[in-house]
């Protein structure tokens, strides 16, 4: 090791175990060095006669939280076969137990699934989220796992990504002994390792076949598994190699499985796909940071929130809250408001209790945690307070004043406002600097999506409290500036309008969604309209052109809504639906119609291609994201991205609305086709200048530097 550089991985003699420290922060990762220092340690350990058994553990908050992400992609030398650390710990003659505290991730978990026999903090987690980078486990996981916990069981953790709780993994049999939390885990291990060291033969995976045999019961399993997936993995390869792996390790000896696998992750590694999520999952991280706001600031302490309106927002804000142990008062003049807001909130707990992903439990401990008032005094003392009343501008002022008189010094006053100027909250009060936009997306306890909004007065720590707030009730927090519909609404703003436009020009509802959904969304842009309500873009579009004459109107759109046909709550929007049923269904009978407007309108009808309708809707929206990264209302195009992806449920394994962008052929060709729909379309279509020097310098968003911090 370097003179003076940091031992990535230690070797101690404790007594005669062999402990192994892995020292990489933040998370462990296993960058170059590490997995040579645990290879290394493994088998100095082995070497030693005054080691019975070893111990390897994580320094800092957690165990290995896998491969290190950042060196994918790049031309590194593949690794050495046969010295890989899981094999190496394959072949160890002595025990090795693997202490796990917070994560054993990717490849990490997979090196515990290696060792001999695995122990874990009761509150520390483990998975095999590779799927969730458009890869899959790579270091025998898919060979292994299978192994411990049945074909099934390791398909469903594979191919879902998701953490498992200690708690649940001791259940499953991945975990031989939980350490009560607070216990020292390095003394439990080490403990552990003494008790077990003469134990032979040593446990290995590899040589476990018993579990595989129910694959032979149920070989329909892995077909079973391509059908349940189909949906939510439309054009990704990734889940289908998790699964075939899977599949493998029920039909192939251990080695070839272990081989087949790592020819699975070459063809992954460097996929659109694997590109693209990568991307947004850093992407996800630059996002917290805030390049005018120091990031060691300090934070205003929140120990209690207080929410003002019990209405759909102030409901699931109050869930958000109180499902990440925060308790929370929700505030409501009216006690049949109050009364309507609670039971919309227990019946959205029971319905997931019904279905199984709450239990009844953890449904009371929320529930607990919400306590509903009726008036400003009960609230005085809460630490945060946010706004979720109606979007009318003399409501919001006055819930301000009242704020302003009644919550105690140093309180946070956010807003939720999706689009109303936060100066005007913020100049209802005499403390402009504690108030800042803090908007969520309905619904507002599922979407990940949290908005933070700056008022010309936000001081830096009410902005970055908003921000670390927004990452502990489980969001993705995104800085905006303030103005009209801030960054996230705003940049979507237009592909609503071309969506309307394409329908007056004789586009239909359903050849528009589908196109969206063979995209790669959940579901098209019609159908999500329905879904929220018509009635609301309605007023939204009467507002603006009330207040601004040159304000286009969208008069099928507005057709629709004034026939009655609201969305799914009436039974019938720009699809009809059946009682009980959310599935849209064309409407030949809103076609004729919608054609029928459209020629007394004089509106000249025409066919589209699929292409143009889809870059008809991203575009328009591509180009108002680059008038607001140049009006330094965002920090990034990567921020933008976050914001598509976790508020309007773009495509992740597209990587984001900029990020697709780029990946089109270069912004010139994005530059050339708006200019030309400038031609036909007029103002609405002017290119963006920020764009233009991009495209006329071959700069990608990626690489561009923002114009200017907000
Ligand atoms: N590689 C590189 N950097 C990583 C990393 C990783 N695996 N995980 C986290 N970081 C960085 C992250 O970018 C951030 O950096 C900092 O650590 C803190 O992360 C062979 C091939 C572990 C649950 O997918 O899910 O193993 O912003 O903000 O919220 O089969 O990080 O400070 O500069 O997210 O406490 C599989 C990914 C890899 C786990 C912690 N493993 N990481 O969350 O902190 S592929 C993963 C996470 C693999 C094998 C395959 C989370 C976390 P910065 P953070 P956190």
């Amino acid at each position: 090791m370097a003179e003076g550089a940091r031992e990535l991985v230690r070797y101690e003699n404790v007594d005669g175990v062999g402990v192994i420290t892995i020292d990489n922060p933040p998370v462990n990762a296993l960058s170059p060095g590490v997995p040579e220092g645990i290879v290394a340690a493994v088998e100095r350990g082995n070497a030693d006669p005054a080691i019975r058994a070893m111990v390897m553990i994580g320094a800092g908050r957690t165990f290995i939280a896998g491969a290190d992400i950042r060196q994918f992609g790049t031309n590194r030398p593949p690794p050495i076969e046969g010295r890989r650390p899981h094999q190496i710990l394959d072949r160890s003659e002595k025990p090795v137990v693997a202490a796990i505290h917070g994560y054993a991730l990717g490849g990490g978990f997979e090196l515990a699934l290696a060792s001999n026999y695995r122990v874990a903090l009761a509150s520390a987690k483990v998975g095999l989220p590779e799927v969730l980078i458009g890869i899959l486990p790579g270091s025998g996981g898919t060979q292994r796992l299978p192994r411990l916990v049945g074909p099934k069981a390791a398909m469903e953790i594979i191919v879902s990504g998701r953490h498992v709780s200690a708690e649940e993994a001791h259940r499953l049999g991945i975990i031989d002994e939980l350490v009560p939390e607070g216990a020292d885990l390095r003394a439990a291990a080490i403990a552990f390792a003494r008790r077990i060291a003469d134990h032979r033969p040593l446990p290995r995976l590899r040589e476990r076949d018993d579990k595989l045999a129910e694959a032979k019961a149920d070989p329909g399993m892995f077909e079973a598994m391509r059908r349940s997936i189909a949906r939510r993995a439309r054009g990704q390869k990734a889940p289908y190699h998790c699964i075939q792996s899977v599949e493998n390790a029920c039909a192939l000896p251990f080695d070839e499985g272990v081989r087949r696998e790592r020819e699975l992750f070459d063809e992954l590694e460097n996929s659109d796909e694997a590109r693209a999520l990568r991307y947004a999952f850093f992407a996800e991280r630059e996002v917290a940071r805030l390049p005018d706001i120091p990031r060691d600031i300090p934070l205003r302490p929140i120990k209690n929130a207080a929410i003002v309106g019990a209405g759909t927002m102030g409901g699931g804000i109050a869930m958000s809250f109180a499902e990440f142990g925060f308790p929370v008062r929700l505030l409501e003049v009216s006690q049949e408001a109050l009364d309507r807001g609670l039971a919309r909130i227990r019946a959205n707990y029971e319905t997931r209790v019904r279905r199984g992903s709450l239990s009844e439990a953890e449904m009371n401990r929320r529930l607990a945690l919400i306590q509903p008032v009726t008036s400003y005094a009960d609230i005085k003392d809460c630490d945060v307070v946010i706004e979720a009343v109606f979007e009318r501008i003399p409501v919001k002022e006055e819930v301000f004043k009242k704020l302003d008189e009644v919550m105690k010094p140093g309180a946070l006053l956010y807003t939720n406002t999706s689009g109303i100027d936060i100066d005007i909250m913020a100049n209802a009060t005499r403390r402009p600097q504690d108030v800042a936009g803090t908007h969520f997306f309905a619904p507002a306890n599922v979407m990940k999506l949290f908005e933070v909004v700056k008022g010309t007065k936000s001081a830096p720590d009410t902005l970055a409290t908003a921000m670390d707030l927004g990452r502990k009730i489980g969001k993705i927090s995104a800085m905006a500036g303030n103005g009209d519909g801030f960054v996230a609404n705003r940049s979507r703003t237009p592909f609503g309008t071309e969506m309307n436009i394409m329908i007056e020009e004789g586009a239909l509802p359903e050849q528009i969604d589908k196109i969206m959904v063979d995209f790669g969304y959940p579901i098209g842009p019609f159908a999500t309209a329905d879904l929220s309500g018509l009635d609301i873009g309605y007023d939204s579009r009467q507002r603006r052109a009330a207040q601004d004459p040159n304000y286009r109107k969208m008069p099928i759109a507005d057709m629709v809504v004034e026939m009655g046909r609201l969305g799914q709550k009436t039974g019938a929007g720009w699809f009809k639906y059946e009682p009980g049923d959310r599935t849209p269904h064309p409407d030949p009978e809103l076609a004729r119609l919608i054609k029928q407007k459209a020629l007394e309108l004089g509106i000249p009808q025409r066919e589209f291609s699929d292409d143009e309708i889809l870059r008809r809707l991203l575009f328009a929206s591509v180009n108002e994201a680059c008038r607001i990264l140049d009006e330094g209302k965002a920090y990034r195009s990567s921020d933008i991205d976050v914001m598509w992806l976790n508020g309007f449920n773009f495509p992740r394994y597209r990587g984001g609305l900029m990020y697709w962008a780029d990946t089109i052929g270069g912004l010139a060709e994005v530059y050339r086709q708006i200019q030309a729909w400038h031609q036909q379309y007029g103002a609405r279509w002017a290119p963006s200048p920020y764009l233009r020097r991009l495209a006329e310098t071959g700069t990608s968003f990626r690489d561009a530097k923002p114009s200017r911090p907000m």
